[in-house]
């Protein structure tokens, strides 16, 4: 396609009177499915970029802190993790992270669009590297009722990743949709959301969704922080709520993973737990 030299592409962040820009190289795939348009790009200095309805997804630069966020802190607190389910996270970069950890079973990805995870094996290969791992199924379908639909405690943990409150995942940030996940998860389950900017969404989105996940029955819930530059305010965070404390983690284990990561590890992950002031004052 026609290269765009010295363009960029820019997500303007309304609530937070803020813009992230990118240059570009060039554009490589524009669509519009039934769901949402996606975009993809070349950029000059993060690699390929995904963009869904105007929002940035991820670059191939970053989206290792996002999505080793998304997934290790969830999968060490459980004491075993055998049975995951991802909503959401089509470009299959939490899916990789999750099938690093030897003791999984079975991962469910319930996707709502399918043209996600096919651009991502496309454009994001490296993400994709492990979508023929027997251990996974492919579910294109919507999240929120596979939740409703799912067995009592069928599952040990479950990965929300999603877009922002917004559209079809806005039924994704509620007090029914957090209980669907209670009834689904087994006595020791975890459940784990993008929960967006500390800065920019505390009051409206965080606070909120601490406060459903307890309504819904769980007995512990903690957001954890971390850098992403390619999100509003480059400061993100990720949600964990517990049938128990999800304060404590498997340290050890954590700590001789037999995997390799690029952030994640022990001490991030109990770095990730240290709350800042405003967290605790509300
Ligand atoms: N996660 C997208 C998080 C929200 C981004 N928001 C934004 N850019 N305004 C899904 C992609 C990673 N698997």
């Amino acid at each position: 396609m026609k290269p765009v030299n010295s363009e960029w592409f820019t997500e303007y962040c309304e609530e937070g009177g803020s813009a992230f820009s990118l240059q570009l190289k060039e554009k490589l795939h524009d669509e519009t499915t039934p769901y949402q348009r996606i975009e993809i790009y070349a950029t000059t200095h993060f690699g390929n970029l995904m963009v869904i309805d105007g929002f940035v997804m991820l670059t191939a630069r970053d989206n290792f802190l996002y999505h080793e966020m998304m997934s290790h802190p969830a999968l060490f607190t459980h004491p075993q993790p055998r049975r995951v389910t991802i909503i959401g996270g089509g470009d299959c970069g939490t899916l990789r992270e999750v099938l690093k950890h030897p003791g999984i079973g079975h991962v469910v990805q319930v996707e709502i669009d399918e043209r996600v995870t096919r651009l991502s094996e496309q454009y994001f290969p490296e993400l994709c590297e492990s979508n023929r791992d027997a251990r996974v199924r492919f579910d294109f379908g919507d999240g929120i009722r596979r939740m409703k639909e799912a067995g009592a405690g069928s599952v040990d943990v479950i990965i929300v990743d999603s877009t922002d409150p917004i559209g079809p995942a806005k039924g994704l940030f509620t007090e029914d949709f957090y209980r669907d996940c209670y009834h689904a998860l087994g006595s020791d389950g975890v459940l784990v959301q993008q929960s967006e900017s500390p800065l920019l969404h505390y009051d409206s989105i965080i606070r909120p969704m601490h406060r459903a996940m307890r309504a819904a029955g769980f007995s512990d819930s903690i957001s954890l922080q971390f850098p992403q530059p390619c999100y509003p305010s480059g400061w993100w965070t990720a949600t964990l709520a517990g049938k128990k404390s999800v304060r404590e983690f498997r340290s050890g284990d954590a700590g001789k993973k037999p995997f390799p990561t690029r952030y994640y590890n022990a001490a991030i992950h109990q770095g990730a737990l240290a709350q800042p002031e405003f967290f605790l004052t509300g």
